[in-house]
């Protein structure tokens, strides 16, 4: 399940940090990749940097993925230095390897990177208040206007078929057929669920294909817990976890955000009382992110903005089922059957997202 990492200290010194590493830690985040911190010291002055491990059985071409983050990156900071950013907002700040490669390789071929620290911000695995959510909300809508004119024939797939439900099904029916762990007969209840669920799966992913919807550049995972938020003021300041900023739908990021945003408890609850919506977080995401990104997208956008969340706690769901019956090989589990309980409350989170959609339509209009 768990699996010690040896920190090749002399690596991390050819990142372009001047000084020395003084000592590193575990940030246990993340399902995917693996996250430290690492603080450095200069002639007695200390700074903190992210070296990270990336994951490159998920993610199979990293310097394409480097190469979109650097793409997106690169126009937020413009956006900020031309004055047209909130005052407080920033992105990731890429640290390069000596030899001006944005990763570098371990002897045991993991792909390592590094980020500056953001200092002086929080984040959160469970919406702490009505505030947090709308601005989580409202970032997440800069960001989306700040990258707006960023090309997506510029960005590879990071993960191809990534938020597709329809590819998400297939996969599911063929963990199904080969069974390969006789978990099926464990899961017929989540399973039965994730059948008559299919069509909805594909509704964002068939706009997206019929051209309804436009095609854009989106974070592709947007958690609450990937915004930092000013420790003082509790304003969102700067969205991380770009790995995935590919082309896609924006759809996908706000329905990503309402449904663990505005469903607040943790993404593995085992009781399934404590999944339930709440609409005055709702309410504020859907305005605070309008505020922001509603002059631009278009009406066939906005007519799937309500059923967008439910979209995407089933992809996540059947994702996590896949993911049981195939052997636990991609999302990192901390007990047994831990993705059969993560299936379980998402789905929880599709029903509890279905008895409210009619109420926040009105919401998506103009
Ligand atoms: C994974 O590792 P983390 O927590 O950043 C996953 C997302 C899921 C999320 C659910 C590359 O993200 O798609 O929504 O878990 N990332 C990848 O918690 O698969
Ligand atoms: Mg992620």
């Amino acid at each position: 399940m768990e699996h010690k990492v040896q920190i090749p200290v002399d690596l991390l010194h050819h990142f372009e940090i001047p000084g020395a590493l003084v000592s590193v830690e575990e940030l246990k985040r993340g399902h995917i990749n693996h996250t430290y911190i690492g603080v450095w010291t200069l002639e007695g002055v200390t700074k903190r940097y992210v070296h990270q491990i990336v994951n490159h059985e998920v993610f199979r071409d990293v310097p394409g993925l480097m190469n979109n983050m650097r793409i997106v990156t690169n126009r937020i900071c413009r956006r900020i230095t031309d004055g047209e950013a909130r005052a407080g907002d920033t992105t990731l700040t890429i640290i390069p390897a000596r030899s001006g490669e944005s990763f570098l390789v371990d002897e045991h071929g993991s792909y390592w990177r590094t980020f500056e620290f953001v200092e002086r911000t929080v984040s959160f695995d469970v919406c702490p208040s009505v505030h947090a959510a709308r601005e989580s909300a409202a970032i997440l809508g800069r960001f989306q206007r700040y990258i707006d004119d960023v090309k997506v024939s510029e960005l590879c797939d990071a993960i191809p078929f990534f938020h597709d439900g329809e590819k998400r099904y297939q996969a599911l029916e063929k963990a199904l057929s080969i069974d390969l762990y006789n978990k099926r007969s464990g899961a017929q209840k989540e399973v039965a669920f994730a059948i008559t669920q299919r069509d909805l799966g594909g509704a964002l992913v068939s706009a997206l294909r019929s051209g309804r919807i436009p095609s854009r550049v989106a974070h592709h995972d947007m958690k609450l817990n990937n915004v930092l938020f000013d420790v003082d003021t509790l304003e969102a300041r700067c969205l991380v976890d770009l790995d995935t900023c590919m082309p896609g739908t924006p759809l996908s990021d706000f329905g990503d955000l309402v449904r663990c945003t505005a469903v607040p408890c943790a993404e593995d609850e085992t009781d399934l009382s404590k999944v339930a919506v709440d609409l005055e977080l709702y309410q504020a995401i859907t305005e605070g992110y309008l505020a922001e990104f509603g002059e631009i997208i278009t009406p066939a956008e906005r007519s799937l903005m309500s059923v967008a969340p439910r979209v995407l706690a089933l992809i996540l769901g059947v994702r996590f089922l896949t993911d049981h019956l195939s052997g636990d090989t991609y999302f990192r589990i901390h007990r047994p059957n831990h993705n059969l309980d993560r299936a379980r409350t998402q789905f929880e989170v599709v029903r509890a997202l279905a008895r409210v959609e009619d109420e926040v339509g009105g919401w998506f209009e103009f």
